[in-house]
């Protein structure tokens, strides 16, 4: 069965995946499975028919069959879950990798987000100049702490979860 995912008209690149869609569109294509996408305005992400399928009104969402699905996490989980490929077929591999999955969600990518918040949201405060060193060296550390555990590895996710 085809799935549809939903990404941001007014994305960057149009809607052709310079949003949070990447992963999901990034995992459908290691799988080499078909997709659709749906663009939706950012007025209609906050919608009823939108707010049905993602609570957050955000893109993207997966929908497959009777399932649907949002939080991109949880949406590569399921890809890798149902298809071998993704994840390594080992026990202890597979919940090193989804560690790591779970890292990039909530260490890695917070402190990132952060940035972009205080400069395209708050750029503008009277605060912002004081703040912007203390969001500048937090970005900086954990892709520092990052490159030390993965240092010149290079190859697959599961290489890489396996190397920990
Ligand atoms: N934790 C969510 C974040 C989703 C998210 O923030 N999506 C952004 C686009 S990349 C969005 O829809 N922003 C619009 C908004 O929050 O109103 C995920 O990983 O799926």
């Amino acid at each position: 069965m085809t799935a549809t995912i939903i990404a941001f008209e007014r994305s960057p690149d149009g809607g052709k995946g310079l949003a949070r869609d990447t992963r999901v569109r990034w995992a459908l294509e290691e799988m080499d499975q078909p997709y659709e996408v749906r663009l939706v305005s950012f007025k209609a992400m906050k919608e009823s028919a939108h707010l049905a399928l993602h609570p957050f009104g955000q893109i993207p969402t997966y929908e497959e069959g009777d399932l649907a699905l949002f939080e991109t996490g949880a949406i590569v989980f399921h890809i890798a879950q149902r298809r071998a490929g993704l994840l390594p077929d080992d026990a202890n591999a597979r919940a090193r990798a989804i560690t790591w999955m779970f890292a990039a969600l909530s260490t890695v990518e917070p402190p990132v987000l952060e940035l972009a918040t205080a400069k395209l949201l708050e750029g503008d405060k009277s605060w912002s100049a004081q703040r912007m060193p203390l969001v500048e060296d937090r970005v900086r550390h954990r892709p520092g702490q990052l490159s030390v555990r993965l240092g010149d590895a290079t190859g697959s996710m599961a290489r890489s979860a396996r190397a920990t």
